[in-house]
This record gives structure tokens, C-alpha cells and sequence, in this order.
């Protein structure tokens, strides 16, 4: 008998196809998101499950699923397993590492580009039809080229961002919980400096940190009250790592120039304030979404569920694995 799985949400149909040659698979063509109660039910009788960052997988979830064997997330995030949780139970959880580097960090670029050169406000205004003669001041923005950019969290996708700054001529600093080599700093061409010294001299600041209670609010008042005014801040990484109340008030106050947000608080809910603020890019948590890439994902999900249900040459050993401690439990 083949093992039974949930794919909690509609993913590629040839990846599921795929999936269908090992397990017997529940899908969610309705594409609805389950609350937690709701997974829990499907999860009843399921081995494992494919995951997005919209589950969360949580304690109470793994009561409900006493068979399940692993958790596999379509997502390098993984904020929404309480971890601690899945590893207690023995059930092992992955994610979708590396997969996306490139894809974010050009994501990264676009979004500061569109921010700090005032893109998509400058194009909402030209619809508008408020187009009538060119003007020395229209849409005075901020150069990139030669500018210091700030990068708080310097991962795997911060490097990848840094690496793309060689070529705009900027100078690179980065904050994050531990230092980089010295080899790894050189190919970044990056300095190493405190959170404070970031947020006052960087021109552009990009968020690409994971989301914990340690980096809750990582951007809020205070910070926000260090930038620059002529600064621009970015977030990749996930809502609640900019306090979003404070940053619609900074923007509609001009303490800083503008912000590019791919990630919000209580998504797909948007603050109401930053939907009516001029200076700010919104973007539906599309970074990893380039067509290549988010198949890509779901590959390396099912691979990583494929193999933690004993399939393969890494038989019992998910590529991604997050909590090593669950084999041989
Ligand atoms: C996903 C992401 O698209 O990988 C992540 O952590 O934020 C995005 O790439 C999203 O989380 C869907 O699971």
C-alpha cells in the first residue's frame, strides 16, 4: 500500500503527478488555506505532507496526525512550524533552501530599483493621464550607482544581493547574527557593522533575515528614526520583521524616502495605511516567483518528501533536512 500525503495547496499538476508514483495524494484543487483545525483533520490519516509558508504546522496540528512522518514546505521559511514541536513528535521537517537564491536576490534588485527611481508611482500618475510636460523635479528618486547598501541578515540570498552590488559600484555593508569569513566577506565585497552604523549610513537597506521572535520587529520606530530621510528600505524577508504600523507613519511623514515591501504583517492582509501612502512599492510575496524557480521548489519539496517516506537513493535521509535529531527515533 502506498503511503497517503496531503498537498495542502495547488502546486504544479506535473509535480503532483510525480508525487503520484510513490503516494496515495490528497490535493486541495480549491486551493483553499486550511487554519490549523482544518489541516488537522486532512492530516488524520496521512504519512506527510507538502507544505507552503500559509500552514501552520503546529502542535495541536500534530496530535491530530499520529502516522505523520514528515512536514515538507514549498518554502526556505519556515516560521510557520513550530519546529520544536515536530522534532518532539520524531516528525522531520524541510524546506527549499538555495533553490531560490538568485531568483530572490533579482527580485531584491527590482523591487529597490523600483523604489528608490520611484517606478510604479511615477507610472500610476502617467495613467492617471497627468502627463501634460516634462519637468526638471518630476520624480526625483535616489541614485543606486555609487550608494551604500545596507543588507541586515546575510544568508545565502544576502550574498547573492551583495554579489549583484559589485556591479553598480556600491559600498556594501551587512549586519547579521554572526560574521561572515574572511573569504566568503571578500567574494561579497562587504563590511561587517552593527545594526545601528547600517540603518545611519546605508542609503538602501534590504531585510532578507528569517522571521523568529528574536527577529520580530527588527524595523520599527526607533529603527526607522535612525535612517536616513532620503533612505530606502526593502523587505524580502517576512512580515512582522518591520513593525508595519510605524513604517506608514514614517513613509506618510517622509522620515524616510520611500520602501519596497514583498512581505507584510497578517498577509495577505496589507496595513490600510500603506495602501494609501505614495512612496511605497507592494508586491504580493512574489520574490521566489519566477516560473523556473517555483518549479524548482516544488521539486525539491516532493524530493524531500519522497525520500523522508524511504523512497530513492536518499532513502530516509531528506535532502533539507531541518532537525537531523528525528532519525533513528
Ligand atoms: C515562498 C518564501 O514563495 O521561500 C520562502 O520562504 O517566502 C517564498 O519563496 C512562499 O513562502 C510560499 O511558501
Amino acid at each position: 500500500m502506498k503511503p497517503k500525503i496531503l498537498v495542502a495547496r495547488a502546486i504544479f499538476p506535473d509535480v503532483i503527478e510525480r508525487l503520484t508514483r510513490y503516494f496515495e495524494v490528497e490535493t486541495n484543487d480549491a486551493d483553499v488555506i486550511m487554519p490549523p483545525a482544518q489541516l488537522a483533520a486532512h492530516l488524520a490519516d496521512k504519512d506527510g505532507a507538502l507544505t507552503t509558508a500559509s500552514e501552520r504546522v503546529d502542535a495541536t496540528v500534530l496530535a491530530a496526525a499520529p502516522k505523520l512522518r514528515v512536514v515538507a514546505n514549498m518554502a526556505v521559511g519556515y516560521n510557520n512550524f513550530d519546529l520544536d514541536a515536530m522534532t518532539a513528535k520524531g516528525v522531520m521537517a524541510t524546506n527549499t533552501p538555495d533553490v531560490l537564491n538568485e531568483t530572490t536576490a533579482d527580485f531584491g534588485w527590482a523591487l529597490l530599483m523600483a523604489t528608490a527611481r520611484r517606478i510604479t508611482e511615477s507610472e500610476r500618475w502617467l495613467r492617471e493621464g497627468r502627463w501634460d510636460k516634462w519637468a526638471y523635479d518630476m520624480f526625483l528618486g535616489a541614485d543606486i550607482h555609487g550608494a551604500t547598501l545596507g543588507i541586515i541578515g546575510m544568508g545565502r540570498i544576502g550574498q547573492a544581493i551583495a554579489r549583484r552590488a559589485a556591479g553598480f559600484n556600491m559600498h556594501v555593508v551587512y549586519h547579521n547574527r554572526s560574521r561572515l569569513d574572511a573569504t566568503l566577506e571578500a567574494a561579497c565585497k562587504a563590511s561587517y557593522v552593527g545594526k545601528d552604523e547600517l540603518l545611519r549610513s546605508a542609503d538602501h537597506v534590504i531585510l532578507v533575515l528569517p522571521y523568529s521572535a528574536a527577529t520580530h520587529h527588527t524595523i520599527g520606530a526607533a529603527e526607522l528614526a535612525q535612517m536616513k530621510p532620503t533612505a530606502t528600505l526593502v523587505n524580502l524577508a517576512r512580515g512582522g520583521i518591520v513593525d508595519d504600523a510605524a513604517l506608514a507613519r514614517a513613509l506618510a511623514e517622509k522620515r524616510i524616502a520611500a520602501a519596497g515591501l514583498d512581505v507584510f504583517e497578517g498577509e495577505p492582509n496589507v496595513h490600510p495605511d500603506l495602501l494609501t501612502v505614495p512612496n511605497v512599492v507592494l508586491t504580493p510575496h512574489i520574490a521566489s516567483a519566477s516560473a523556473a524557480t517555483r518549479r524548482g521548489m516544488a521539486n525539491l519539496a516532493a524530493d524531500n518528501l519522497i525520500a523522508a517516506l524511504g523512497f530513492g537513493a536518499d532513502a530516509g535521509r531528506p535532502p533539507c533536512l531541518l532537525n537531523p535529531s528525528v532519525l533513528g527515533k
